[in-house]
């Protein structure tokens, strides 16, 4: 950790730093309490937490431009939120949002209708938040597919779990996006575990970056807990696809504190291995440099978490005062074919 040496110097601007921590405070205020509120029957349905995985997310943020294009698992709410903070500041609306959408309010970014599995913010390039494990990897490709038909600057990164990549539609996305030389990041998020299954279980290959080898895609290991290494890969990948010459696949080394769904007491792992992942908390390790470089006091981050905190309550008294969508919305934004009406009645 940079707080060992004496002569660390920051390799970012303070800005950077301060967004860091605040968007990966935010998200995992916001997950805490979306836990708690789950624990009270207050949201239903699937919930999957992204405490202890942060600087995935708030890492990639800073290294992409707005007009690039997000998608991800259904582990799905720290990136919007990343997003939003990001480009909105302090319009942004994100917090209320989200956890409307988990309350399947009307308010939230998917009417209510998509729950914590599906959200989705056009406006930031998140294009979902997406339940079927994989599914979101050859829809990444083809997004960043439309980018290069179109003849923009815009990239897709594209964000799987350990367990997705055991899937064969991974191996043909990355065969097809090489080929054509997509202008797409394909980042594993590797937790080590899909539900239950750790990732010794599904494969010889444990080191997942080295998968992209079979198709000629530069590919790197990447410490996930670290934001700034999160930011400097894909800033690397980033330069990669911008100038034609197709994807890159990075493998996030990260860990989820909690169990893989609100059902699941993670019996599966040692408190020690969770333990040493804790130990080096993206966070924590973020506020270490900010105090280090005297980019803020203790006072003021702290002034801060406070401040993250209340808006957390804020977008929870939102959520709950936010009707429900109306009945007339199950007929809406669903795929309709001319000679099959939908019926109203
Ligand atoms: C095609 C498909 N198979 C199975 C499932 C059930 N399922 C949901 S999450 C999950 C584990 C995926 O783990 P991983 O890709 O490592 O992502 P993580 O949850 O660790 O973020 C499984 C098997 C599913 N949603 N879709
Ligand atoms: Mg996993």
């Amino acid at each position: 950790m940079a707080s060992n040496s004496k002569k660390a110097k920051p390799k970012f601007d303070k800005e950077t730093y301060m967004y860091w921590y605040k968007s990966m405070l935010l998200v995992r205020r916001f997950e805490e309490k979306a836990g708690q509120l789950y624990g009270q029957q207050k949201i239903k349905g699937f919930c999957h937490l992204y405490i202890g995985q942060e600087a995935c997310g708030s890492g990639a943020v800073t290294a992409l431009k707005e007009g690039d294009k997000w998608i991800t698992s259904y582990r799905d709410h720290g990136m919007p939120l990343a997003l939003g903070m990001r480009y909105r500041g302090e319009e942004d609306r994100s917090p209320e949002q989200v956890m409307a959408e988990l309350f399947a309010k009307e308010t939230g970014t998917t009417k209510g209708k998509g729950g914590s599995m599906h959200i989705f913010d056009k406006e930031v390039g998140f294009v979902g938040g997406h339940g079927i494990v994989g599914g979101q990897i050859p829809l990444g490709a083809g997004l960043a597919m439309g980018e290069q038909y179109r003849g923009t600057d815009n990239l897709c990164i594209c964000f799987m779990g350990d367990g997705a990549i055991r899937q064969g539609a991974f191996h043909e996305t990355l065969n097809m996006a090489m080929t054509w030389k997509l202008p797409v990041i394909f980042v594993i998020e590797n937790n080590m575990y899909a539900m239950g299954t750790s990732v010794e279980r599904t494969s010889n290959v444990t080191e997942l970056y080295r998968l992209g080898a079979a198709y000629d895609i530069p590919s790197e290991p990447v410490d996930g807990m670290d934001v700034e290494a999160v930011h400097e890969a894909t800033a690397k990948a980033a330069e990669r696809a911008r100038k034609g010459e197709g994807p890159t696949l990075l493998e996030f080394k990260t860990y989820r504190y909690k169990g893989h769904s609100m059902s699941d007491p993670a019996k599966y792992r040692t408190k020690e291995e969770l333990e040493s992942f804790k130990s080096q908390d993206p966070i924590e390790q973020t506020k270490q440099r900010i105090l280090e470089f005297g980019f803020a006091t203790e006072e003021e981050l702290a002034a801060m978490n406070k401040e993250i905190k209340a808006r957390v309550l804020d977008a929870v008294k939102f959520a709950e005062e936010s009707p429900y969508p109306d009945v007339s919305e199950a007929y809406t934004d669903v795929y309709e074919q001319e000679d099959y009406p939908i019926m109203m009645d």
